[in-house]
């Protein structure tokens, strides 16, 4: 028998949110119904919950008040692409980047599973906002969910719970989220979206992208969709505010591929040399943006938590991270330590002795193995940085003065390349490729074409995806410039040849330049960079020659990049647009002109 939580102090006034809990909940059968509020005291009851429950564990209180670790499935601890489906009616609509299956189909085969899924188990009703309150870019979801562990994260992540419900009111315009864990069976896995249902059913994973549905599968995957529809825009992108000695703050938007330095990027600490300036988040992941009645492109961050990679994060290359971890955090698959603390690969401290691993085993220094999963995680409110913008609540958002691409390449691609025009920027960003993470499932450090980050977020076409971003240069009369970075380019004994993390300001110092029209740059065949001197290097020991290779446009590489870019292209197919198979030819002849390669940045 379904009983449902009279402690919630909310009250559902939406009759379609009503029928489908009825209909979800005669379908997995739950042993009880908890309508999640949001308040401090249901925080507290779903922790207790989860520690008795076993999914969460609590960590040393006195060292980190709040926190608590959580172990997944060793099976399930990163997103998976392959398990991931796009169901609109044709399979055109989902195109051919994305795995698609028919609506019916996906919801027939998903159904038995779902049928008593829940049984014995509590169902909490997760009601959340993303955006900030009262702006035209906010939308309501509402996740269904057998994991506590998913009720917690939504918490941290999201404005959820009675705010939620009173913005929803009568209204049955909501994303519906079906989630259920099915004992993280990965021959039950499947995450499907329904974009005309405004709808997704996720079963058989409680990890992170595919667990957490207001994330990357409503306001990424279902979003986009939406978007290409209301005509705005939903991207794989951090928000970043930098205000300059004079006061003035620019944003920019970044676009990176999982795992390739988005969090760390809209966090960074900047160099000594560069004070008098500041830097604040706006968003690490995820922006929503739209054109504004100034003709400015204007981003919100959706989201109001960060769920960010562990292994890397240390006081040197992100203290606003470490310093926002060390309360009301939930840690997940990072290594426990004997006195109840958390530790990781690059936490920039030894391995302390008897450390236990992610598994929850021993961990054994000279094993080989890592203590902490390569994907291992921290979900913490964005309250909790110092970095914080005052602007990430703000219900108009932020003006966008550069928008950045970027990637994870050893080779090939400059430290930062400007845009010509924007059919040019958005070239970029279509044909963007990087190399594999831990972030997904299969193999790592196989370079693959990213479309603008959101290969595997993509709710609909990818070709069609590229018109609507061709598209905004006319919605916008004034938009952002495009520019295109890489941390990660490596000399011939494979180091890195950038420092990276609180440098990179070096880099939008330049971009901010050029924005404002007085930073130089050199005309290159593939696109603009900034000569050594052109960069404010001041405080930096990085030698000549490893800053010339991080310039270099090396015409070989780029030969070899023009035809990956004209493979992939093959595959979108169709729904290509013209305008970027020009700028792939002409890209190539200014490649092949005999002039090109005596310049300063041509290596
Ligand atoms: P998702 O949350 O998966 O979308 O990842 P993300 O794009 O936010 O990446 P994040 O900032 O968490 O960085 C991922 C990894 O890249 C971490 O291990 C970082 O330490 C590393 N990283 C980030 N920035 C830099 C950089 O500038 N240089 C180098 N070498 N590594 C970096
Ligand atoms: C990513 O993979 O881009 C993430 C983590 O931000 S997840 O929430 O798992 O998608
Ligand atoms: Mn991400």
């Amino acid at each position: 028998m379904t009983s449902t939580s009279s402690t919630a102090k909310v009250q559902v006034r939406s009759r379609a949110l009503t029928q489908w809990i009825e209909e979800a909940s005669r379908l997995t059968q739950p042993a009880r119904i908890v309508l999640c509020d949001g308040s401090a005291e249901e925080r507290q009851r779903l922790i207790q919950e989860a520690v008795t429950s076993g999914s969460l564990t609590p960590l040393n209180q006195a060292k980190r008040p709040g926190c608590y670790l959580h172990r997944s499935d060793p099976d399930d601890v990163a997103r998976t692409e392959d398990r991931t489906f796009i169901c609109t009616p044709t399979r055109e609509e989902a195109g051919p980047t994305n795995n698609w299956m028919a609506p019916d189909e996906a919801y027939d085969r998903i159904r038995p599973w779902l049928e008593g899924g829940m049984r014995g188990r509590t169902m909490y009703v997760v009601p959340y906002i993303l955006g900030p309150l009262g702006s035209r870019f906010a939308k309501v979801g509402v996740e269904l969910t057998d994991s506590v562990y998913v009720a917690l994260n939504m918490a941290i992540m999201t404005r959820m719970g009675g705010v939620a419900l009173e913005m929803l009111g009568e209204s049955d315009d909501f994303n519906r989220g079906l989630h259920c864990t099915l004992g993280c069976d990965s021959k039950r896995r499947l995450i499907c979206h329904f974009p005309q249902d405004n709808t997704i059913w996720s079963v058989g994973s409680g990890y992170g992208g595919n667990a957490l549905l207001s994330k990357k599968c409503f306001a990424l995957r279902i979003a986009s969709w939406l978007g290409r529809k209301e005509g705005w825009y939903a991207e794989h992108m951090l928000l970043l505010g930098l205000e300059s000695p004079r006061g003035e703050t620019s944003y920019v938007a970044a676009a990176f591929p999982s795992a390739c330095g988005k969090t760390n990027l809209s966090m960074l600490t900047l160099p000594p040399a560069f004070s008098g300036w500041r830097a604040f988040t706006v968003g690490d992941d995820i922006a929503w943006m739209r054109v504004g009645a100034d003709g400015r492109l204007w981003a919100v961050n959706p989201e109001a938590g960060y769920f960010g990679v562990a292994p890397g994060t240390s006081m040197q290359s992100n203290p606003n991270a470490m310093l926002s971890l060390t309360h009301d955090t939930i840690f997940t698959n990072v290594a426990l330590t004997p006195d109840g603390d958390v530790w990781w690969e690059g936490m920039g401290t030894p391995a302390p002795q008897g450390l236990i691993d992610w598994r929850g085993r021993p961990w054994d220094p000279k094993s080989g193995q890592k203590a902490a999963h390569p994907n291992s995680r921290f979900t913490t409110p964005m309250t909790n940085n110092p970095a914080l913008s005052p602007k990430a609540d703000d219900p108009e958002g932020v003006p966008i003065s550069a928008v950045i691409f970027g990637g994870r390449r050893a080779t090939t691609m400059p430290l930062v390349l400007e845009a010509r025009n924007w059919t040019h920027g958005v070239f970029m960003g279509a044909t963007m490729g990087s190399e594999t993470t831990a972030a997904a499932t299969g193999q790592v450090g196989v370079v693959r074409r990213d479309p603008m980050a959101m290969l595997p977020f993509c709710g609909y076409n990818m070709g069609n995806y590229f018109d609507h971003w061709l598209r905004m240069a006319s919605l916008a009369p004034r938009p952002p410039r495009i520019f295109m970075v890489n941390w990660f380019r490596k000399n011939a004994d494979g180091a890195f040849l950038w420092p990276g993390y609180g440098e990179n300001m070096r880099v939008l110092k330049w971009i901010l330049g050029r924005v404002q029209g007085f930073a130089e740059a050199d005309q290159t065949p593939v696109g603009l960079v900034p000569r050594p001197g052109d960069l404010d290097l001041t405080g930096l020991a990085l030698d000549p020659e490893s800053l010339r290779q991080c310039l270099a446009v090396r015409p070989e590489e780029w030969q070899t990049e023009l035809e990956s870019a004209r493979q992939f292209f093959a595959k979108i197919g169709p729904t290509l647009p013209e305008p970027l198979a020009l700028t792939h030819r002409s890209l190539l002849s200014e490649l092949a002109k005999p002039s090109n390669p005596p310049r300063a940045a041509v290596a």
